[in-house]
């Protein structure tokens, strides 16, 4: 005997209850629970019309097995067609396998759900306006559609279309025909409405599988439902619609977008309020799109955002993944289908199908007596001679027997009222059996989607169109249970879709233009800061003529490049010993070292102090008087007052270097201005400031560029270290250059290091082609205009301003924010580099870019703030193109100084922007490789800073060795 499960009582509200050990789902009877509060007791059914078992009528078994002999055929067809609660879970994993397979490449498209990208990244918000056509292909007719958006809110669209019913033959026939007829439809329509003559955009809804590489080019896979014109597959459809317009003379009609008829559902049901992110058609085929996260999808440059994919679900089980579901009717419906062996997914679900479903199971059971008895069943041979719409009314509670009686009757059948009863449970379990199908791939979907976007539970608009849907409330009733139970962390809303799709083909259409409109400015506004290899290779010879002259004695002063001999002319060879404190000032952060170089290490202790921008923008006496207090704190804490230990002082700005311990600032640069220190040899300044304190226990014997610093830093681990390159608040590079080569220096024997203090590179004008609006804004509002210029198109101090000012532009263009702004974002440095690095981690959500543009006070919609990545990564880009752009000219001088075919050389690296943005570094490399082929360049970054080097030109100074004299 069968007993009530626990969890059965209240587990839904659904048309279900688990009863019986191995969760046998059985409808609940109409009326009888019309409370829904309570579920029934069994003792409470009519059981008059229960089978011998003891089932109630249209009972779907789950579960049970085949109770062999004892089973009755009926019975066993009945538990063929009744999935069980695991095998749908089975079910939905093959399907989450499959959906995952279908979107990465590395499956070569051998999903048999392909996950085909739809191009459209984002849903209306309302501000689409226009006048719309629209051409609906549909089973048995085509429908074209005007629709005027008024973009507000589109909340009460204007809408009229028409029906054109489609000649039998055209779906067999030639494509030429259909693309025709369909060209014909929407010029009778535009003729009933008047022939309004002005550009016409049109949005063509295609239910077929189609591989899309814009919302305008669409190639078709392969024909389903019955359809099978020649010369369609492989062609691009939208091109095909558009040529047969044009023979209609309809010049002002454009073909724009073209999308499958689940894309049109999910348009048609959402709004700005309610985005709808996931639609479902269970029609004469089925098939479900969703709003995939794009950086999952190999298949679409996209990397940001989410855009559509439409699943093309119905092929799942073409790889056999579903052959344990088959039952011999499913079979028998594919051997006799246009399509033998494909879309066995949609052969289980869709309408063209659920009849013939029956039809088979009725044939069956009546060949083993156990339907018709005696009967001339011939009838059932033919096919099609069960509609699926039949069935439906077949399975109605209220008069569904007396529908069976009066369909069969009129197939000649003479049905017995108990024949009657078996067809009807039939038709309910191939229903429900199509409902628990849809809702198993829908679970899948809504898992997918939940797990890629690191929910805990989603909550989700679904779209649901389709005639299963819309006249089968029991298929309601089945897909929104089985969605809960096989999707219990997610919470889908289903919305039927009022008009079909083809208001959300207008919106499509819309969208489309909205997009390729915005498109067209964002291009417009970002083209600039997209650099051609040809660009590159222009600022990589104007780098090089720039070096050129500012190692030049006569043209140095026409030079931007100033070129600076530094007086250390080799990198460490590791006899450097002893004990040194070292100063860093010019980075993020000041920081006070003591370094300690032995044998076979160094160690270093260092504290970070903060040069408030008051001291770096007040007097100079008032910065090193600061300096110098740190420097106390810091011998104090490290109990190193009494020992006067040879300082190395990393001095991060342009500097003409006298010798090797005096350096006279040149200018100021990352935000620095105190006063009286330009022309300053800033190593006096500190000794100064020292004897104001005084401190007797100070000897610098070494000041150096934070780029020499780190060439030292990491020459000490690798001699092939000849480059020293920051990329961190500012930019800079310094090189190991051919003595010889340096005009602006006596002697010609070994090398010499130069701080090229490349930041200033352009300042006199040559890079000016490359200097955008943007740029050129974020120039005049710094406390340095017009000096710097290399350095504000790649340094971290800026990047994150450019940004803010292409956020305001597009603002100003609508594309972004709807147009609106907020006061945070006028704020000058309010939009900060690191945001840059946060927002371009690969993988990072775009809702966490939504909270970093909401702590701006930026209520950004999902496209905004894919939009705000895709600025952030143009800017960064450029910034480590240009950067490859010059040091290609570094490395490419040093080759041919040093007369070689192939350079090999390592870099030393330091500087936040290079060490903590995701791609910077990457995308440095690649673009050096290419221009600058005949170069071996290994990147490494220094791990303690550029204070160990300075700590180790001093070991030099120490060592009495004259640094400035060639080895
Ligand atoms: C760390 C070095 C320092 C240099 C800084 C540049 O030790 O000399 O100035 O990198 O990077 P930033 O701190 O400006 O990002
Ligand atoms: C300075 C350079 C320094 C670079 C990196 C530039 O602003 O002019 O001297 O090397 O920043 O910190």
């Amino acid at each position: 005997m069968w007993e009530l499960h626990p969890s059965a009582l209240g587990l839904n509200d659904g048309p279900f209850a688990i009863v019986g050990h191995s969760c046998a789902l059985y409808p609940r009877l109409p009326g009888r629970d019309s409370d829904r509060g309570t579920p029934q007791s069994l003792s409470a059914v009519d059981t008059c019309s229960w089978d011998a078992e003891g089932r109630p009528p249209g009972s779907l078994q789950l579960g049970a097995q085949d109770r062999g002999p004892s089973c009755t055929p009926v019975q066993r067809a009945l538990l063929a067609l009744t999935p069980t609660l695991e095998k749908l879970q089975e079910v939905k994993g093959r399907v989450l396998e499959a959906l995952e397979q279908g979107l990465s490449q590395r499956s070569g498209g051998r999903s048999t759900m392909r996950m085909l990208p739809t191009f459209i990244c984002s849903t209306p918000d309302g501000t689409e306006s226009g006048d719309v056509l629209v051409a609906e292909l549909c089973q048995s007719h085509v429908r074209v559609l005007w629709v005027t958006l008024t973009g507000d809110g589109n909340q009460s669209p204007q809408l009229m279309y028409h029906v054109f019913e489609m000649p039998e033959d055209i779906p067999q026939g030639s494509g030429e025909a259909l693309f025709d007829f369909i060209a014909q439809c929407v010029k009778s329509f535009l003729e009933e409405i008047g022939n309004p003559q002005h550009r016409l955009p049109l949005g063509f809804i295609f239910p077929f599988s189609c591989r899309q590489t814009g919302l305008d080019k669409a190639e078709l896979i392969s024909w389903s439902k019955g359809f099978r014109c020649t010369d369609v597959e492989g062609k691009d459809v939208v091109q095909l619609l558009q040529a047969a317009i044009s023979k209609q003379e309809l010049c002002h009609v454009d073909v724009v977008a073209l999308l499958n008829d689940t894309v049109g559902t999910m348009m048609t049901c959402s709004t700005r309020e309610k985005p709808c992110e996931i639609a479902l058609v269970v029609d004469s085929g089925t098939n479900c799109c969703f709003m995939a996260e794009s950086h999952l999808l190999e298949m679409a440059e996209v990397t940001s955002g989410r855009m559509c994919i439409n699943s093309e679900w119905g092929c799942l089980g073409d790889d056999g993944a579903l052959d344990d579901m088959l039952t011999p009717y499913d079979h028998r419906v594919d051997q006799e289908s246009s399509n033998p062996g494909e879309r066995r997914f949609e052969k289980l679900v869709g309408s063209l199908y659920l009849g013939e479903i029956v039809r088979h199971a009725i044939l069956m059971l009546a060949s083993e007596q156990a339907l018709f008895i005696g009967k001339n069943i011939s009838i059932l041979a033919t096919k099609a001679v069960l509609t699926t719409q039949q069935v439906l009314e077949i399975m109605d509670n209220e008069d569904g027997m007396a529908k069976a009686q009066g369909i069969l009757e009129a197939l000649g059948l003479q049905p017995s009222e108990r024949d009657c009863c078996r067809v009807q449970q039939l038709c309910r379990a191939v229903v429900s059996r199509a409902a628990a199908f849809s809702a198993t791939g829908l679970a899948a979907v809504l898992s997918h989607m939940c797990r890629s976007r690191q929910l805990e539970r989603l909550v989700v608009n679904v779209g649901v169109d389709g005639g299963l849907y819309h006249t089968s409330t029991r298929f309601g009733e089945i897909l929104r249970s089985v969605v809960g139970l096989l999707a219990p962390e997610c919470a889908a809303n289903l919305m039927p879709s009022a008009d079909v799709s083809g208001l959300g083909a207008a919106m499509v259409t819309a969208v489309a233009l909205r997009m390729v409109a915005q498109r067209n400015k964002v291009e417009r506004l970002l083209a600039p800061l997209r650099l051609s290899r040809a660009d590159l290779q222009r600022v990589q010879a104007l780098m090089r003529q720039e070096m050129e002259r500012g190692l030049d004695r006569e043209r140095n002063a026409e030079s931007s490049l100033r070129m600076l001999p530094t007086y250390v002319c080799h990198t460490p060879d590791g006899t450097e010993r002893g004990k040194f404190l070292a100063l860093d000032l010019g980075g993020t952060n000041f920081r006070v070292l003591v370094v300690h170089v032995a044998e076979d290490n160094i160690d270093i202790i260092n504290e970070i102090y903060v040069i408030p921008t008051a001291i770096m923008q007040g007097t100079g006496e008032a910065l090193f008087n600061h300096i110098m207090e740190c420097i106390m704190d810091f011998q104090m804490k490290q109990g190193l007052m009494g020992e006067v230990l040879p300082l190395g002082f990393t001095f991060s700005f342009p500097c003409q270097q006298l010798g090797l311990d005096k350096a006279v600032l040149l200018n100021w640069t990352k935000g620095f201005s105190a006063s009286g220190c330009v022309g300053q040899d800033v190593v006096q300044m500190l000794r100064e400031a020292a004897q104001r304190k005084q401190h007797m226990a100070l000897k610098v014997v070494a000041v150096v560029n934070d780029t020499v610093g780190t060439m030292m830093a990491c020459g000490y681990h690798d001699p092939k270290c000849e480059i020293g390159l920051i990329v961190g608040t500012g930019t800079n590079t310094c090189y190991m250059e051919e003595r010889a080569k340096v005009g602006t220096m006596d002697g010609d024997e070994g090398r010499m290091c130069i701080n090229m203090e490349w930041g200033a590179f352009g300042d006199n004008g040559c890079l000016d082609d490359f200097f955008t609006s943007f740029d050129r804004l974020v120039d005049e509002k710094s406390i340095n205009a017009g000096k710097q210029k290399f350095e504000k198109l790649i340094s971290g101090m800026y990047l994150g301003e450019i940004v803010r000012q292409i956020l305001l532009a597009l603002v100003e263009e609508q594309v972004l924010f709807c147009g609106k702004s907020s006061h945070k974002l006028q704020n000058k440095d309010i939009f900060q580099t690191k945001f840059l690095s946060t927002i371009e981690t690969p993988g990072l959500a775009l809702v966490q870019v939504q909270g970093i543009l909401s702590n701006l006070e930026l209520d950004a919609s999902y496209e905004d703030s894919a939009l705000v990545r895709e600025v952030c990564q143009t800017v960064s880009l450029r910034a480590a193109h240009l950067c490859a752009a010059g040091m290609a000219a570094v490395v490419e001088k040093m080759r041919e100084s040093r007369g070689l075919e192939q350079l090999t050389v390592t870099v030393g690296v330091d500087g936040t922007l290079y060490k903590m943005h995701p791609h910077f570094s990457q995308n440095l490399q690649q673009m050096l490789q290419e221009l600058a082929p005949r170069c071996n360049v290994t990147f490494l970054q220094s791990e303690d800073g550029s204070g160990k080097g300075a700590a180790l030109v001093a070991a030099v100074a120490c060592r009495g060795d004259d640094p400035s004299s060639p080895q």
